[in-house]
Protein backbone atom coordinates (compact mmCIF):
# COMPACT_ATOMS: atom_id res chain seq x y z
CA UNK A 1 0.00 0.00 0.00
CA UNK A 2 2.36 2.83 1.40
CA UNK A 3 4.94 1.59 -1.93
CA UNK A 4 1.90 2.47 -4.17
CA UNK A 5 0.72 5.60 -2.24
CA UNK A 6 4.48 6.81 -2.36
CA UNK A 7 4.53 6.42 -6.42
CA UNK A 8 1.26 8.06 -7.05
CA UNK A 9 2.98 10.60 -5.28
CA UNK A 10 5.67 10.67 -7.46
CA UNK A 11 3.66 10.52 -10.44
CA UNK A 12 1.61 13.77 -9.36
CA UNK A 13 4.26 16.17 -8.18
CA UNK A 14 7.65 14.78 -9.90
CA UNK A 15 9.97 12.00 -8.55
CA UNK A 16 12.15 14.51 -7.29
CA UNK A 17 9.78 16.32 -5.00
CA UNK A 18 8.96 13.04 -2.94
CA UNK A 19 11.42 12.55 -0.02
CA UNK A 20 11.50 9.42 1.91
CA UNK A 21 11.40 9.34 5.81
CA UNK A 22 15.23 8.91 5.83
CA UNK A 23 15.70 11.68 3.11
CA UNK A 24 12.99 13.94 5.20
CA UNK A 25 14.42 13.47 8.44
CA UNK A 26 15.41 17.10 9.26
CA UNK A 27 11.33 17.62 9.24
CA UNK A 28 10.14 15.14 11.11
CA UNK A 29 12.11 16.35 14.46
CA UNK A 30 10.24 19.49 16.25
CA UNK A 31 12.40 22.21 16.97
CA UNK A 32 12.84 21.56 20.69
CA UNK A 33 13.94 18.45 19.67
CA UNK A 34 11.20 16.44 21.59
CA UNK A 35 9.21 14.93 19.12
CA UNK A 36 10.23 12.24 16.07
CA UNK A 37 7.97 11.29 14.01
CA UNK A 38 8.25 8.87 10.78
CA UNK A 39 6.16 9.23 7.64
CA UNK A 40 5.49 7.10 4.08
CA UNK A 41 6.45 9.79 2.02
CA UNK A 42 7.75 13.91 2.28
CA UNK A 43 5.94 15.88 -0.39
CA UNK A 44 6.65 19.13 -1.78
CA UNK A 45 3.93 20.35 -4.12
CA UNK A 46 3.97 23.36 -6.50
CA UNK A 47 0.64 24.12 -6.75
CA UNK A 48 -2.90 24.42 -5.22
CA UNK A 49 -3.93 21.57 -7.17
CA UNK A 50 -1.32 19.24 -6.62
CA UNK A 51 -1.88 19.56 -2.82
CA UNK A 52 -5.40 18.79 -3.87
CA UNK A 53 -4.28 15.31 -5.58
CA UNK A 54 -2.17 14.90 -2.76
CA UNK A 55 -4.78 15.15 -0.18
CA UNK A 56 -6.85 12.90 -2.82
CA UNK A 57 -4.35 10.37 -2.78
CA UNK A 58 -4.33 10.32 0.71
CA UNK A 59 -7.95 9.93 1.17
CA UNK A 60 -7.94 7.23 -1.35
CA UNK A 61 -5.46 5.48 0.88
CA UNK A 62 -7.06 5.99 4.48
CA UNK A 63 -3.41 8.06 5.14
CA UNK A 64 -3.33 11.00 7.45
CA UNK A 65 -1.93 14.21 6.09
CA UNK A 66 0.53 16.38 8.37
CA UNK A 67 1.69 19.77 6.64
CA UNK A 68 4.28 21.40 8.50
CA UNK A 69 5.74 25.39 7.41
CA UNK A 70 9.65 26.49 8.95
CA UNK A 71 9.18 24.08 11.42
CA UNK A 72 9.55 26.75 14.72
CA UNK A 73 6.30 25.75 16.19
CA UNK A 74 7.07 25.02 19.69
CA UNK A 75 3.75 22.61 20.71
CA UNK A 76 5.28 19.99 18.12
CA UNK A 77 2.03 20.90 15.84
CA UNK A 78 3.46 19.99 12.71
CA UNK A 79 5.44 17.06 13.28
CA UNK A 80 3.93 13.62 12.54
CA UNK A 81 3.27 10.90 14.83
CA UNK A 82 6.51 7.53 15.14
CA UNK A 83 3.52 5.36 13.28
CA UNK A 84 4.88 5.87 10.03
CA UNK A 85 1.32 6.17 8.34
CA UNK A 86 1.03 9.88 7.25
CA UNK A 87 2.15 11.60 4.21
CA UNK A 88 3.83 15.11 5.30
CA UNK A 89 2.93 18.01 2.80
CA UNK A 90 5.55 20.56 2.60
CA UNK A 91 4.42 24.00 0.54
CA UNK A 92 8.22 25.61 0.02
CA UNK A 93 7.83 25.11 -3.48
CA UNK A 94 4.55 27.28 -2.92
CA UNK A 95 6.22 30.50 -2.43
CA UNK A 96 5.03 33.00 -5.12
CA UNK A 97 3.55 36.36 -4.90
CA UNK A 98 0.18 36.35 -6.07
CA UNK A 99 -0.90 39.84 -6.49
CA UNK A 100 -0.02 43.29 -4.68
CA UNK A 101 -3.01 45.42 -4.77
CA UNK A 102 -2.29 48.87 -3.41
CA UNK A 103 -5.05 50.33 -3.61
CA UNK A 104 -6.68 47.99 -1.85
CA UNK A 105 -4.06 47.33 0.44
CA UNK A 106 -3.82 43.87 0.10
CA UNK A 107 -0.94 41.03 -0.78
CA UNK A 108 -2.20 38.07 -2.12
CA UNK A 109 0.95 35.45 -1.59
CA UNK A 110 1.59 31.48 -1.19
CA UNK A 111 1.77 29.76 2.07
CA UNK A 112 5.23 28.45 1.76
CA UNK A 113 6.68 32.48 1.81
CA UNK A 114 8.81 33.00 4.41
CA UNK A 115 7.22 36.01 7.04
CA UNK A 116 10.42 38.15 6.16
CA UNK A 117 9.67 37.61 2.62
CA UNK A 118 6.46 38.63 2.93
CA UNK A 119 7.24 42.20 5.08
CA UNK A 120 9.72 42.62 2.28
CA UNK A 121 7.02 42.33 -0.55
CA UNK A 122 5.14 44.74 1.45
CA UNK A 123 7.79 47.12 1.70
CA UNK A 124 9.12 47.32 -2.00
CA UNK A 125 5.33 47.97 -2.24
CA UNK A 126 5.58 50.91 0.26
CA UNK A 127 3.56 48.95 3.05
CA UNK A 128 3.52 47.52 5.99
CA UNK A 129 3.30 44.28 6.96
CA UNK A 130 3.12 44.28 10.49
CA UNK A 131 3.17 40.81 11.66
CA UNK A 132 7.19 40.11 13.46
CA UNK A 133 8.10 37.32 15.44
CA UNK A 134 11.81 36.21 16.66
CA UNK A 135 11.02 33.20 13.41
CA UNK A 136 10.27 35.43 10.62
CA UNK A 137 13.40 34.63 8.83
CA UNK A 138 12.33 30.87 8.60
CA UNK A 139 8.65 30.43 9.56
CA UNK A 140 6.17 30.68 6.73
CA UNK A 141 3.08 32.34 6.38
CA UNK A 142 1.23 29.01 5.74
CA UNK A 143 2.72 28.20 9.52
CA UNK A 144 1.59 31.59 10.96
CA UNK A 145 -2.02 31.02 9.47
CA UNK A 146 -2.25 27.56 11.18
CA UNK A 147 -1.43 28.83 14.26
CA UNK A 148 -2.84 32.61 14.58
CA UNK A 149 1.04 33.97 15.27
CA UNK A 150 1.22 36.27 17.30
CA UNK A 151 4.56 38.25 17.85
CA UNK A 152 5.70 41.70 18.84
CA UNK A 153 3.14 44.02 17.18
CA UNK A 154 -0.12 42.03 18.31
CA UNK A 155 -1.47 45.51 20.38
CA UNK A 156 -1.38 47.65 17.38
CA UNK A 157 -2.06 45.40 14.47
CA UNK A 158 -3.30 42.07 16.10
CA UNK A 159 -2.86 38.57 15.49
CA UNK A 160 -2.35 36.56 12.23
CA UNK A 161 -6.39 36.23 12.10
CA UNK A 162 -6.90 40.21 12.16
CA UNK A 163 -4.06 40.76 9.52
CA UNK A 164 -5.83 38.28 6.87
CA UNK A 165 -8.67 38.92 4.86
CA UNK A 166 -9.08 35.59 2.48
CA UNK A 167 -7.90 32.07 2.26
CA UNK A 168 -7.40 29.48 0.03
CA UNK A 169 -7.98 25.86 1.50
CA UNK A 170 -7.41 22.42 0.29
CA UNK A 171 -10.46 20.50 2.23
CA UNK A 172 -9.69 17.39 3.68
CA UNK A 173 -11.44 15.93 0.85
CA UNK A 174 -8.62 17.30 -1.22
CA UNK A 175 -11.54 20.00 -2.91
CA UNK A 176 -10.36 23.35 -3.65
CA UNK A 177 -11.98 26.81 -1.20
CA UNK A 178 -10.89 29.78 -3.31
CA UNK A 179 -11.73 32.37 -0.47
CA UNK A 180 -9.34 34.60 -1.59
CA UNK A 181 -11.17 37.76 -0.83
CA UNK A 182 -9.77 41.08 0.06
CA UNK A 183 -13.07 42.22 1.02
CA UNK A 184 -13.12 44.16 4.64
CA UNK A 185 -16.50 43.85 4.92
CA UNK A 186 -18.36 40.36 4.35
CA UNK A 187 -21.32 39.39 6.09
CA UNK A 188 -22.47 36.38 4.09
CA UNK A 189 -22.98 33.20 6.37
CA UNK A 190 -20.25 31.47 8.84
CA UNK A 191 -16.70 32.89 9.14
CA UNK A 192 -14.98 30.01 7.13
CA UNK A 193 -11.69 31.68 7.00
CA UNK A 194 -11.36 32.28 11.13
CA UNK A 195 -12.25 29.15 11.54
CA UNK A 196 -9.13 27.45 9.57
CA UNK A 197 -6.97 30.30 10.73
CA UNK A 198 -5.32 28.98 14.02
CA UNK A 199 -6.48 25.40 13.24
CA UNK A 200 -3.08 24.06 13.06
CA UNK A 201 -3.73 21.90 9.95
CA UNK A 202 -6.78 20.11 11.08
CA UNK A 203 -9.29 21.19 9.06
CA UNK A 204 -7.62 22.21 6.24
CA UNK A 205 -4.33 23.16 4.45
CA UNK A 206 -3.94 26.86 3.78
CA UNK A 207 -2.27 27.53 0.19
CA UNK A 208 -2.44 30.79 -0.13
CA UNK A 209 -4.24 33.99 1.85
CA UNK A 210 -5.07 37.20 1.04
CA UNK A 211 -3.13 39.64 4.20
CA UNK A 212 -3.96 43.13 5.08
CA UNK A 213 -1.17 45.99 4.64
CA UNK A 214 -0.52 49.15 6.30
CA UNK A 215 0.79 52.23 6.29
CA UNK A 216 4.87 52.27 6.26
CA UNK A 217 5.74 54.46 9.80
CA UNK A 218 7.72 57.89 9.16
CA UNK A 219 9.20 57.31 12.27
CA UNK A 220 9.93 55.02 15.12
CA UNK A 221 10.89 55.67 18.77
CA UNK A 222 12.30 52.82 20.73
CA UNK A 223 13.23 52.82 24.61
CA UNK A 224 14.03 50.26 27.29
CA UNK A 225 11.94 51.54 30.65
CA UNK A 226 12.78 50.01 33.94
CA UNK A 227 10.30 49.52 36.51
CA UNK A 228 10.41 49.48 40.71
CA UNK A 229 7.52 46.56 40.22
CA UNK A 230 5.14 44.82 37.83
CA UNK A 231 2.15 47.10 39.05
CA UNK A 232 4.05 49.96 37.57
CA UNK A 233 4.65 48.57 34.59
CA UNK A 234 1.12 47.69 34.27
CA UNK A 235 0.48 51.13 35.07
CA UNK A 236 2.62 52.87 32.57
CA UNK A 237 1.48 50.60 30.08
CA UNK A 238 -1.77 51.95 30.27
CA UNK A 239 -0.79 55.45 30.73
CA UNK A 240 0.67 55.02 27.89
CA UNK A 241 -2.11 53.49 25.64
CA UNK A 242 -3.40 56.47 26.37
CA UNK A 243 -0.62 58.89 25.52
CA UNK A 244 0.14 57.49 22.24
CA UNK A 245 -3.26 56.06 21.13
CA UNK A 246 -2.53 53.82 18.06
CA UNK A 247 0.69 55.17 17.57
CA UNK A 248 2.21 52.29 20.37
CA UNK A 249 3.30 49.53 18.54
CA UNK A 250 4.78 46.99 21.39
CA UNK A 251 5.04 46.81 24.60
CA UNK A 252 7.95 44.05 25.11
CA UNK A 253 8.52 42.50 28.62
CA UNK A 254 11.70 41.40 30.35
CA UNK A 255 12.47 40.25 34.33
CA UNK A 256 15.84 41.34 34.89
CA UNK A 257 16.63 37.74 35.49
CA UNK A 258 16.00 37.84 31.46
CA UNK A 259 18.39 40.12 31.25
CA UNK A 260 21.08 38.62 33.26
CA UNK A 261 20.57 35.92 31.07
CA UNK A 262 20.97 37.35 27.87
CA UNK A 263 23.90 38.69 29.38
CA UNK A 264 25.17 35.44 30.45
CA UNK A 265 24.63 33.70 27.10
CA UNK A 266 25.35 36.55 24.28
CA UNK A 267 27.99 38.35 26.29
CA UNK A 268 29.27 40.39 22.72
CA UNK A 269 25.20 41.13 22.78
CA UNK A 270 23.72 44.42 24.18
CA UNK A 271 24.16 45.76 27.90
CA UNK A 272 21.87 48.11 28.92
CA UNK A 273 20.83 48.71 32.48
CA UNK A 274 24.09 46.12 33.03
CA UNK A 275 24.06 47.72 37.17
CA UNK A 276 20.48 48.49 37.51
CA UNK A 277 18.16 47.14 40.35
CA UNK A 278 15.14 47.37 39.33
CA UNK A 279 13.18 43.76 38.79
CA UNK A 280 11.30 44.37 35.55
CA UNK A 281 12.26 46.01 32.27
CA UNK A 282 9.85 46.73 29.12
CA UNK A 283 10.80 47.87 25.33
CA UNK A 284 8.30 49.93 24.24
CA UNK A 285 8.15 51.14 20.60
CA UNK A 286 6.21 54.21 19.05
CA UNK A 287 5.41 54.63 15.36
CA UNK A 288 4.28 58.01 14.02
CA UNK A 289 3.08 58.60 10.42
CA UNK A 290 4.66 62.33 10.74
CA UNK A 291 8.03 63.18 11.29
CA UNK A 292 10.90 61.77 13.63
CA UNK A 293 10.71 64.96 15.37
CA UNK A 294 7.09 64.59 15.98
CA UNK A 295 7.71 60.86 17.16
CA UNK A 296 10.31 62.42 19.59
CA UNK A 297 8.00 65.15 20.83
CA UNK A 298 5.59 62.99 21.63
CA UNK A 299 7.66 60.41 23.42
CA UNK A 300 9.18 63.05 25.27
CA UNK A 301 5.90 64.73 26.57
CA UNK A 302 4.20 61.18 27.41
CA UNK A 303 7.08 59.70 29.24
CA UNK A 304 7.76 62.95 30.59
CA UNK A 305 4.41 63.19 32.27
CA UNK A 306 5.22 59.48 33.80
CA UNK A 307 8.19 60.26 35.07
CA UNK A 308 6.19 63.40 37.29
CA UNK A 309 3.48 60.06 38.25
CA UNK A 310 5.97 57.74 39.25
CA UNK A 311 5.11 55.57 36.17
CA UNK A 312 8.52 54.02 36.00
CA UNK A 313 11.71 54.15 37.36
CA UNK A 314 13.95 54.95 34.55
CA UNK A 315 14.19 54.93 30.54
CA UNK A 316 16.71 54.53 27.47
CA UNK A 317 15.63 55.90 24.65
CA UNK A 318 17.18 54.27 21.68
CA UNK A 319 19.36 57.71 19.78
CA UNK A 320 19.65 55.79 16.64
CA UNK A 321 18.32 52.84 14.52
CA UNK A 322 21.45 51.10 15.72
CA UNK A 323 20.09 51.50 19.50
CA UNK A 324 17.07 50.48 18.34
CA UNK A 325 17.83 47.18 16.92
CA UNK A 326 20.33 46.65 20.23
CA UNK A 327 16.91 46.69 22.28
CA UNK A 328 15.28 44.50 19.93
CA UNK A 329 18.25 42.18 19.61
CA UNK A 330 17.60 41.57 23.59
CA UNK A 331 14.63 40.76 23.41
CA UNK A 332 14.31 38.52 20.22
CA UNK A 333 17.06 37.01 21.69
CA UNK A 334 15.20 35.94 24.60
CA UNK A 335 14.09 32.30 23.42
CA UNK A 336 17.47 31.56 22.02
CA UNK A 337 19.43 32.51 25.27
CA UNK A 338 16.79 30.00 27.31
CA UNK A 339 17.49 27.51 24.56
CA UNK A 340 21.33 27.80 24.91
CA UNK A 341 20.92 27.67 28.92
CA UNK A 342 19.14 24.05 28.45
CA UNK A 343 15.68 22.74 28.78
CA UNK A 344 13.48 24.47 30.84
CA UNK A 345 9.34 24.60 31.34
CA UNK A 346 7.79 26.96 28.82
CA UNK A 347 4.04 28.49 29.11
CA UNK A 348 2.51 31.07 27.06
CA UNK A 349 -0.48 31.77 28.84
CA UNK A 350 -2.73 35.28 28.77
CA UNK A 351 -4.75 36.85 31.51
CA UNK A 352 -6.50 40.05 31.14
CA UNK A 353 -3.54 42.83 31.55
CA UNK A 354 -5.19 43.76 35.04
CA UNK A 355 -4.51 40.47 36.21
CA UNK A 356 -0.82 39.83 35.62
CA UNK A 357 0.96 41.18 38.58
CA UNK A 358 -1.30 39.51 40.45
CA UNK A 359 -0.64 36.58 38.59
CA UNK A 360 2.85 36.82 38.58
CA UNK A 361 2.86 37.25 42.46
CA UNK A 362 0.58 34.42 43.19
CA UNK A 363 2.46 31.46 40.65
CA UNK A 364 5.64 32.53 41.61
CA UNK A 365 4.77 32.29 45.22
CA UNK A 366 3.22 29.00 44.64
CA UNK A 367 6.38 27.06 42.29
CA UNK A 368 8.29 28.41 45.12
CA UNK A 369 6.19 26.71 47.61
CA UNK A 370 6.14 23.28 45.86
CA UNK A 371 9.39 23.48 43.76
CA UNK A 372 11.75 25.04 45.87
CA UNK A 373 14.36 27.03 43.90
CA UNK A 374 13.27 26.48 40.22
CA UNK A 375 14.47 29.85 38.56
CA UNK A 376 11.51 32.24 36.90
CA UNK A 377 12.39 33.51 33.26
CA UNK A 378 9.15 35.96 33.07
CA UNK A 379 9.18 37.79 29.54
CA UNK A 380 7.07 38.93 26.80
CA UNK A 381 3.68 40.69 25.41
CA UNK A 382 2.94 42.32 28.14
CA UNK A 383 0.79 44.61 25.90
CA UNK A 384 -1.50 42.04 25.20
CA UNK A 385 -1.69 40.15 28.81
CA UNK A 386 0.80 37.42 27.23
CA UNK A 387 3.68 36.25 29.40
CA UNK A 388 6.18 33.53 28.88
CA UNK A 389 6.42 32.31 32.31
CA UNK A 390 9.14 29.89 31.84
CA UNK A 391 10.44 28.03 34.34
CA UNK A 392 14.19 26.61 34.80
CA UNK A 393 15.41 23.96 36.98
CA UNK A 394 17.08 25.16 40.37
CA UNK A 395 20.68 25.12 40.46
CA UNK A 396 20.95 22.39 42.96
CA UNK A 397 18.98 20.03 40.84
CA UNK A 398 19.97 18.54 36.97
CA UNK A 399 17.49 19.19 34.26
CA UNK A 400 16.14 15.94 33.66
CA UNK A 401 15.15 15.97 37.52
CA UNK A 402 13.19 19.25 36.46
CA UNK A 403 11.63 18.35 33.57
CA UNK A 404 10.05 15.24 35.33
CA UNK A 405 7.88 17.29 36.80
CA UNK A 406 6.91 18.82 33.48
CA UNK A 407 3.14 18.11 34.30
CA UNK A 408 2.63 19.11 37.47
CA UNK A 409 4.26 22.29 37.34
CA UNK A 410 2.32 23.49 34.10
CA UNK A 411 -0.49 22.25 36.06
CA UNK A 412 -0.08 25.10 38.54
CA UNK A 413 0.62 27.49 35.99
CA UNK A 414 -2.03 26.77 33.84
CA UNK A 415 -4.84 26.41 36.67
CA UNK A 416 -3.55 29.42 38.22
CA UNK A 417 -3.69 31.07 34.62
CA UNK A 418 -6.68 30.22 34.26
CA UNK A 419 -8.31 31.14 37.71
CA UNK A 420 -7.14 34.70 36.84
CA UNK A 421 -9.13 34.62 34.19
CA UNK A 422 -6.95 33.33 31.84
CA UNK A 423 -5.68 30.81 28.56
CA UNK A 424 -3.27 28.11 28.73
CA UNK A 425 -2.24 29.11 25.17
CA UNK A 426 -2.48 32.70 24.17
CA UNK A 427 0.27 32.14 21.13
CA UNK A 428 2.29 28.68 20.46
CA UNK A 429 -0.88 26.72 20.31
CA UNK A 430 -2.04 23.26 21.14
CA UNK A 431 -0.61 21.27 18.56
CA UNK A 432 0.00 17.56 20.57
CA UNK A 433 2.19 18.95 23.63
CA UNK A 434 -1.29 20.43 25.12
CA UNK A 435 -4.17 17.60 23.62
CA UNK A 436 -4.08 16.05 26.92
CA UNK A 437 -4.57 19.34 29.75
CA UNK A 438 -7.15 21.12 27.25
CA UNK A 439 -9.90 19.37 28.65
CA UNK A 440 -9.09 20.59 32.23
CA UNK A 441 -9.60 24.25 30.55
CA UNK A 442 -12.79 24.21 27.97
CA UNK A 443 -16.05 23.28 28.73
CA UNK A 444 -17.53 20.04 27.86
CA UNK A 445 -19.83 22.30 25.45
CA UNK A 446 -17.12 24.56 23.69
CA UNK A 447 -15.33 20.70 23.27
CA UNK A 448 -17.80 18.95 22.35
CA UNK A 449 -18.67 21.34 19.60
CA UNK A 450 -14.50 21.58 18.75
CA UNK A 451 -14.88 17.83 17.74
CA UNK A 452 -18.27 18.10 15.87
CA UNK A 453 -16.48 21.09 13.64
CA UNK A 454 -13.70 18.67 12.90
CA UNK A 455 -16.02 15.96 12.16
CA UNK A 456 -17.80 17.64 9.94
CA UNK A 457 -14.98 19.01 8.00
CA UNK A 458 -12.57 15.85 8.35
CA UNK A 459 -14.72 13.31 9.02
CA UNK A 460 -12.19 10.11 8.16
CA UNK A 461 -10.10 12.22 10.66
CA UNK A 462 -6.83 12.97 8.05
CA UNK A 463 -5.99 16.17 8.46
CA UNK A 464 -3.00 16.07 11.39
CA UNK A 465 -4.71 13.66 13.53
CA UNK A 466 -4.09 13.78 17.28
CA UNK A 467 -3.23 17.60 16.83
CA UNK A 468 -5.54 20.18 19.02
CA UNK A 469 -8.10 17.25 19.46
CA UNK A 470 -7.22 13.77 20.78
CA UNK A 471 -6.68 11.86 17.74
CA UNK A 472 -10.63 10.69 16.72
CA UNK A 473 -9.91 7.68 14.49
CA UNK A 474 -11.91 4.48 15.91
C1 LIG B 1 8.74 34.76 21.96
O1 LIG B 1 7.87 35.59 22.24
C2 LIG B 1 8.32 33.43 21.44
O2 LIG B 1 9.95 35.04 21.99
C3 LIG B 1 9.06 32.27 22.11
O3 LIG B 1 6.95 33.27 21.53
C4 LIG B 1 8.88 32.20 23.59
O4 LIG B 1 10.66 30.60 23.76
C5 LIG B 1 9.64 31.06 24.29
O5 LIG B 1 9.22 30.65 25.36
ZN1 LIG C 1 5.90 35.06 22.18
Amino acid sequence: MSQSLFAALQALVGARHVQSSEEAAPYLTDKQGRYVGQVIAAVHPASTEEVAAVVRACVATDTPVVVQGGNTGLMGGATPDASGRAVLLLLDRMNRVRAVDTDNDTLTVEAGCILQTVQEVARTAGRLFPLSLGAEGSCTLGGNLGTNAGGTAVLRYGNTRELTLGLEVVTAQGEIWNGLRGLRKDNTGYDLRDLFIGSEGTLGIITAATLKLFPLPKAQVTALLAFDSLEQAVALLSHARAGFGASLTAFELLSAECLALLREQFPDGPRPFSSARQPWFALLELSDNHSESHAREVFEQVLGEAFEQHLLADALIAENLAQSQAFWQLRENMSDAQKRAGRNIKHDISVPISQVAAFVAHTDALLQQHFPGVRHYTFGHLGDGNLHYNVAHPLDATVDAHMAHYAALSRLVHDSAHAHGGSISAEHGIGQRKVNVLGRYKSAVELDLMRRIKQALDPLNLLNPGKVLEDMRP
